[in-house]
């Protein structure tokens, strides 16, 4: 009895010791010289400072982060906030709308608003980050680590240290955003980074002391492109993957796309050696459609044993197709508390991954041929004023790719890659176990576009190519390789509205993304809209209460939802396909010429004439 009482109270002393972590945070623009450069870069700032803070909780904590949008000028932006990869678990009595993806689960913040992101981290611990959930935001430098501590972590280090790594774009991520979708960028080709940064430094370096172990968070903060990492004469020791612990696995080559988590342990030397060590960072320039000869792809980081001593030199050995070859596989790695794998799914949902242009000339990404287009107001908004209709998948419209989800059912998601391109696809509120990951096909090839589908290799669930593992790897950010496949399962057991979509920032952008409404009846049960939010929605004029179109007089009454553009046309009209024609030429030649030349500056957004093309082509000496 007496035993029973202790174990009652048990729960209570933990919650005891958990604290209350609160931030003011305001943003802002700020010019900044990037440290090693002389370049200047309008960055965003908290409370006028830049790079932003590290977050540290202990398990179990509470976070209340008052964002306030401080934007000034011309730019009002919007802003939110996402923690990545916090699961926001309502049985813990925590709610969805502290999630933060601008038109999933709550209003974007205008300028003069504040919003409270006030969440607990129950039952979860190891290297996470926020960063910005609207438009390209986070390119700007809205983003920082989320350590979460764990007082009973499982293995043993002298020290901790906490690296982000990511690429830059020196022009405003508007500016940018509005270059990259637009008709005179038709391929779709990605901008191209100006620079790469560890610990939002051009280099970094990490002091070493001799026999010691060091536990090292790598984050990939970046917005498009996946980065190596290799320590000279050293090797990592991986024990975390996305916030998972996994069996040790030694390794010396690191690979991590946008969102992604590694921490490894690595021991230092035993005798103090005669000289320093190089932690090279490659970017993986298989995602560049040009390279420009500006752009540096390696950076040489130092591990210092001892100042006096010269830094190291780069490595010279490192090509892709090395790096590639030595890199560990995160499928093969193993979860530490070896969680077996779902056997069987109950529902299974497929989504073929395209790109493609649009009658408006832009280039747009699709799930099962639609692109994600925002609704009018919050999913989450729909689905807590909803009422029975809830389940209804029509009040959420058509271009959202909606799925609900039924209570604790097994969910098995295959993704069929229709593309050449490498896609880290995230998932909010969960992680999942990772089943089936092909290798990329065809990479590096010629490749024709209209032979994507006879290339691409997709799931064949009769002849999986490889073994369904035992103790399948587990985490919250996966890759799809290029015209492959990549299967993931987990289980509903978190209600609520969670964002699917692929962190690549710029494919995220061109609409590759689904939302997952998991057991949305506990959810209207467990959570109601804060008055902080409705007060958010009104500012910005979006309603309360309604389906995807914001109508709740009529639940089914879709008008006025924004849509996807039409298909291009079978037969272009003569102006229409003079346009074409002359912006697909500028489309090859590339987004970053597009840039380099200030072409968008003088070709009219609206009224495209063949002579003021023609003129434009002409005076900067480009060949059509
Ligand atoms: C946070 O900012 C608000 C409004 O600017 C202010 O009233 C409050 O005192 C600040 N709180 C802290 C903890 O700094
Ligand atoms: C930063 O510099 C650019 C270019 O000079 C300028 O347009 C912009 O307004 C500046 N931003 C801030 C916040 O001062
Ligand atoms: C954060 O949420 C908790 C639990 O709902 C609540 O007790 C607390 O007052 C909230 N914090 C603020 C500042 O509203
Ligand atoms: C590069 O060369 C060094 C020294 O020979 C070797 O230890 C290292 O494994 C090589 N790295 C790669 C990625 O091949
Ligand atoms: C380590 O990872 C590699 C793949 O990168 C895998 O082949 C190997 O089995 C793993 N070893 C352990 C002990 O997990
Ligand atoms: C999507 O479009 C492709 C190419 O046009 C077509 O082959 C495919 O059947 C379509 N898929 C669906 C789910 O409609
Ligand atoms: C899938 O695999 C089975 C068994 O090997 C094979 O019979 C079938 O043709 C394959 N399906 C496709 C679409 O390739
Ligand atoms: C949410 O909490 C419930 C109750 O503790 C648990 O069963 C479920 O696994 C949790 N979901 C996630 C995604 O952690
Ligand atoms: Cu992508």
């Amino acid at each position: 009895m007496f035993i029973q009482f202790l174990l009652l109270l048990l729960p209570l002393v933990q919650w005891c010791h958990a604290e209350t972590h609160t931030f003011n945070f305001t943003t802002s623009y700020k010019n900044v010289t990037i440290p090693g450069t002389n370049r200047v870069k309008q960055v965003i700032a908290f409370n006028d400072e830049w790079p932003l803070p590290e977050i540290h909780i202990n398990k179990g904590d509470r976070v209340q982060i008052y964002l306030t949008n401080g934007f000034e000028g011309i730019h009002r932006a919007l802003t939110s906030l996402h923690v990545h990869g916090i699961f926001h678990n309502t049985s813990y009595g925590n709610r969805l709308q502290m999630d933060g993806p601008s038109m999933i689960t709550q209003c974007p913040i205008p300028p003069g608003q504040t919003y409270l992101y006030n969440f607990t981290v129950d039952n979860q611990v190891g290297t996470y980050w926020y960063h910005a959930h609207q438009g390209a935001q986070y390119g700007d430098g809205f983003r920082g680590a989320f350590i979460v501590h764990d007082p009973e972590i499982p293995f043993e280090f002298d020290e901790e240290m906490v690296f982000t790594i990511t690429d830059l774009y020196y022009e405003p991520y508007y500016d940018i955003e509005k270059q990259f979708l637009s008709r005179y960028n038709p391929m779709g080709n990605e901008p191209i980074p100006n620079q790469f940064l560890f610990n939002e430094k051009s280099w970094g370096e990490m002091k070493f002391e001799v026999d010691k172990t060091y536990l090292i968070r790598f984050i990939n903060v970046g917005l498009f492109v996946s980065q190596y990492l290799t320590l000279e004469d050293h090797s990592f020791e991986i024990v975390e993957v996305d916030g998972v612990y996994v069996k040790s696995n030694v390794t010396d080559v690191l690979y991590l796309a946008a969102g992604q988590r590694i921490s490894v342990l690595v021991h230092s030397k035993k005798s103090k050696p005669n000289k320093n060590y190089a932690l090279m960072q490659i970017a993986d320039d298989t995602m560049l459609d040009t390279i420009p000869e500006t752009l540096n792809l390696q950076i040489t980081n130092q591990v210092i044993y001892d100042y006096d001593l010269d830094d190291a030199e780069p490595l010279k050995n490192l090509t892709q197709e090395t790096l590639d070859k030595r890199a560990s596989n995160d499928f093969y790695l193993t979860t530490l508390h070896e969680t077996p794998l779902y056997e069987k799914y109950d529902n299974q949902i497929v989504l073929d991954v395209r790109m493609d242009t649009l009658g408006d000339g832009v280039k747009y990404a699709f799930f099962n041929n639609i692109t994600y287009v925002p609704p009018r107001i919050p999913v989450l908004t729909t689905v807590l004023t909803a009422g029975k209709l809830v389940t209804n998948p029509a009040i959420y419209g058509d271009n959202i790719n909606a799925f609900i989800l039924e209570k604790d059912s097994i969910v098995e998601i295959v993704l069929n890659n229709y593309d050449t391109g490498r896609h880290p696809f995230h998932f909010h509120g969960h992680n999942f176990q990772v089943v089936q990951k092909s290798p990329g096909f065809h990479v590096g090839e010629n490749f024709d576009p209209s032979l994507q589908d006879k290339m691409t290799v997709p799931y064949n669930e009769s002849s999986p190519l490889m073994e369904y593992p035992d103790f399948p790897m587990i985490r919250d950010t996966v890759i799809l390789e290029p015209n492959g496949h990549t299967v993931i399962r987990f289980k509903a057991n978190n209600p609520g509205v969670w964002f699917f979509h692929c962190h690549v920032d710029w494919h995220l952008q061109q609409g590759l993304a689904a939302v997952f409404i998991e057991d949305p009846q506990t959810l209207q049960q467990r959570e109601t809209l804060t008055d902080n939010y409705k007060e958010v929605c009104d500012s910005v004029g979006m309603a309360n209460k309604g389906n995807a179109a914001g109508h709740s007089n009529d639940w089914l009454n879709m008008e006025g939802l924004p849509r996807q553009p039409k298909p291009l046309a079978p037969g272009f009209t003569l102006k229409g396909y003079i346009a074409f024609f002359i912006s697909t030429i500028v489309g090859l030649w590339g987004l970053y010429s597009i840039t380099q030349y200030g072409l968008t500056e003088v070709i009219p957004d609206d009224e495209v004439t063949y002579d003021t093309l023609k003129k434009v082509l002409d005076d900067n000496n480009i060949q059509y």
